[in-house]
């Protein structure tokens, strides 16, 4: 009896727990964010080099860094081991008369042209860059962001009424069955769509800060009064983090940046979502923005 008993509770235990994960299922098929939990592109322990490029920008950059080091370690060697075969050979007790040449034409074009090719193959590939990254024309979207005492602010340029704050989520309070990452999950993350060229305006309502996005390959300092543009195009729907780069004050490190990007159409079920849910202004996204849903 007691058996049949503890039987029918375990099946009433086993319904229950379908019915929750069910619920959770449906839950999660309604989050407009699902898409970007696939992918994180966070710190590591003892990470060296640059995270994963998540942009076309970042990509580049993470290019010409390794293209100067290598240049860079070829220098640095050649005259490492010139030096040493000075030493070496020219000491005082190997070499007791020294010579007195102190002109040698074929010697003198040589260190003269070789570094001076050297400076243009980084010269041209920098100054193509610096003005990719400089074009932040046609963007699909502008977002103002500011920086704060110590959270950041999202105005979405293009959205009526979505301006929001974005505070890191206290240590207490991170959940790690849900992806957060202490010191760098926050309550409402910027969300953009994939694809998409993002242009970013950044200011400070207060001090100076720094909007680091490290894997997208934006840095740029948060000015009082004076607006600083970027942009990024983000490849891969995912989680991307960013830092308050720029020492702001007490909390400089309890304001870090997170960026969910996803698919287009989740992008805009989420911009109706974050409209009634962060702002008291209702109404639908502009038609353009629709418009372009609709193209993809
Ligand atoms: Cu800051």
């Amino acid at each position: 009896m007691i058996r049949v008993f503890a039987r029918s509770l375990s099946i009433a235990a086993c319904a229950a727990l379908l019915l929750g994960l069910g619920a959770h299922l449906a839950i999660a098929q309604t989050d407009p964010l699902a898409a970007a939990n696939a992918y994180v592109n966070a710190p590591k322990p003892w990470q060296w080099w640059f995270p994963a490029a998540g942009s076309p920008m970042q990509a580049q950059i993470d290019w010409l860094m390794k293209y100067v080091l290598w240049i860079m370690t070829g220098v640095v060697g050649f005259v490492a081991l010139l030096m040493a075969y000075v030493f070496i050979r020219f000491n005082a007790k190997a070499n007791p008369v020294p010579s007195h040449i102190t002109h040698n034409t074929l010697i003198e074009v040589i260190w003269i042209v070789i570094p001076t090719l050297l400076l243009a193959v980084i010269i041209i590939p920098s100054i193509n860059l610096i003005f990719y990254e400089g074009d932040d024309s046609n963007p699909y979207m502008t977002v103002t962001v500011t920086g704060h005492q110590w959270y950041w602010e999202y105005n979405y340029q293009s959205v009526p009424g979505l301006d929001y704050t974005s505070y890191m989520i206290p240590d207490d309070q991170i959940d790690a069955a849900k992806g957060q990452i202490r010191r760098l999950s926050v309550d409402h993350p910027l969300v953009v769509p994939v694809g998409e060229k993002i242009k970013f305006d950044i200011t400070s309502g207060d001090v100076l800060h720094g909007f680091y996005l490290p894997a997208l390959g934006v840095q740029k300092y948060a000015i009082p009064g004076t607006i600083q543009n970027s942009w990024t195009l983000i490849t891969k729907a995912g989680t991307y983090y960013g830092q308050c780069n720029q020492i702001c004050g007490l909390n400089h490190d309890a304001m870090p940046i997170e960026i969910k990007a996803v698919p287009m159409a989740d992008y805009l079920a989420w911009v109706k979502l974050a409209q009634q849910n962060y702002t008291e202004n209702s109404s639908p996204p502009p038609s353009n923005e629709l418009a372009d849903a609709a193209a993809h």
